[in-house]
């Protein structure tokens, strides 16, 4: 006997519901004193709503069988945008010895993605340049919106993403942005970075949040050491 076909859009709406609930909760949740004497606690309220709107509202509104939204995350030059060319097979973003280089995101996605990436809730705070660009807003971060029409890649939006041990503030804040939008964090080092403190805590943490990590050594010689121990680092690496 075929077993009945699951239809999960109730679902799906009814949560939705629920987490507008709960977002509109944590919006307005007040312990009186917090704010005066920690602000750990705001900071840690304000950290879950960001998450609830940028990570969960989001893949939530857009249902199953929408793309996955894989950030490449990294350090400074370790080839994040070299890997996006190649993925895409032909060079759409800036690759450069120059430091920091890539200080606004693209987001490289299906033309069929389009409606859902450029809705005003989907990173709400950055001007969005697409094809055919709006004005953009005064004072706000940009974004780059770039459609293809590749099949093979209808399924994923592939970011670029500045680096995260960015000298630059305005850097930092936009990987952080990118950090809970992703589906999938693939970290991107290479034999020369791969132990140093900023990568690891940011694959702790990601760790820790329950995040979707790949990993990608680039550079690398075929038994390149730096490779093998890469591997054993993350093999012992503990969850904190
Ligand atoms: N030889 C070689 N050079 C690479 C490779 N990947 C990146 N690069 C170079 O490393 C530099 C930094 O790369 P980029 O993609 O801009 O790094 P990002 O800062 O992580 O985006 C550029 O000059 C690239 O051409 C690689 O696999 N082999
Ligand atoms: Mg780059």
């Amino acid at each position: 006997m075929a077993s009945p076909r699951l239809d999960f859009e109730p679902l799906r709406l009814r949560a939705l519901e629920r987490l507008e609930s709960l977002a509109a909760a944590l919006l307005s949740a007040r312990v009186p004193g917090w704010a005066e004497t920690d602000g750990r606690a705001a900071a840690a309220l304000e950290e879950a709503r960001k998450r609830l709107d940028d990570h969960v509202r989001f893949r939530l509104g857009r249902g199953i069988g929408a793309p996955a939204v894989v950030v490449l995350y990294g350090g400074t030059g370790v080839g994040k945008s070299t890997i996006l060319n190649t993925l895409a097979g032909r060079p759409v973003t800036e690759t450069s010895v120059r430091r920091p280089c890539t200080t606004e995101p693209l987001l490289y996605h299906h033309r069929s993605a389009a409606p859902a990436l450029e809705a005003p809730d989907v990173l709400p705070s950055y001007s969005k340049k697409t094809a055919t660009p709006g004005q953009p807003k005064a004072g706000t971060m940009t974004v780059e919106l770039m459609t293809h029409e590749e099949p093979s890649l209808a399924s994923v939006v592939l970011v670029d993403a500045p680096d995260y041990d960015s000298v630059e503030k305005d850097n930092r804040r936009v990987a952080e942005d990118l950090y809970r939008l992703a589906d999938l964090l693939v970290f991107v080092v290479n034999p020369s970075k791969y132990a140093d403190e900023e990568t690891w805590r940011a694959i702790r943490r990601a760790r820790a949040d329950g995040k979707a990590c790949a990993f990608v050594f680039n550079r690398a010689e075929p038994g390149d050491a730096a490779l093998e121990d890469f591997r054993r680092l993350l093999d012992g690496a503990e969850v904190v």
